[in-house]
């Protein structure tokens, strides 16, 4: 199979971490590509145009994460990632759906940083930033109840507080969130989430 990624974007980090947990490096080449270049052999694997989209050995391509994710899960060998049945299935794709939102916010404030002085909005960028406080807010209060096990949820949780320490440093969400901060230390020591960090 062939990944197209990037060293930095949170999304296709979700899929490596779960590459990593499910042991299968051996079976996923990954290939860096900038998106925003527009390369076409990521266009013919993705049409939207984005990272991470990946090529099986037949040629299929999937995308957008969860997607990829759950497809390596299900069809590798060990602990599932996404919980079959349940309670259980519903608090990790829920979790996934906050920590994936936060990165599409944190995303676009990235993107929007890298546009000419009046091609930015400061009011979508306003609206953004209080996304991602609230978002925190709601994780930190959902933090005693991750366990210890890692799901979908918590690794996209993860990857998204990652891509917060590399490119909003400022915001210091650290301080007023001492549970989520205990536990992003806790999983950051996991070799899936030290051998992938952000570039
Ligand atoms: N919902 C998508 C989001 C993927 C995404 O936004 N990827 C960004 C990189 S972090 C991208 O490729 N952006 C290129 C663009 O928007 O042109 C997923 O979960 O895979």
């Amino acid at each position: 199979m062939k990944l197209y990624t990037s060293p930095t974007s949170p999304f296709a980090r979700k899929v490596r971490v779960v590459v990593r947990e499910k042991n299968a490096t051996s079976l996923v080449t990954e290939e860096v590509v900038v998106a925003r270049q527009d390369p076409p052999a990521l266009h013919a694997a993705n049409p939207l145009g984005k990272i991470p989209a990946l090529v099986l050995d037949d040629g299929t391509a999937l995308f957008d994460s969860p997607v990829i994710c759950e497809y390596l899960d299900a069809t590798l060998p060990g602990p599932l990632l996404f919980p079959a049945t349940g309670p259980a299935r519903w608090q990790a794709l829920r979790l996934q759906a906050a920590a994936d939102g936060l990165m599409d916010a944190a995303v676009s404030i990235a993107y929007e940083r890298m546009r000419e002085e009046g091609e930015r909005s400061p009011g979508a960028v306003e609206r953004w930033s209080r996304s991602i406080l609230r978002t925190l807010d709601f994780l930190e209060g959902e933090a005693p109840a991750f366990g210890d096990g890692p799901t979908i949820g918590t690794v996209a949780i993860g990857c998204a507080l990652g891509y917060l320490d590399l490119r909003f440093d400022d915001l210091g969400w650290r301080g007023t969130r001492p549970v989520l901060d205990a536990f992003h230390k806790r999983l950051s020591t996991r070799p899936s989430f030290s051998e992938t960090g952000p570039a």
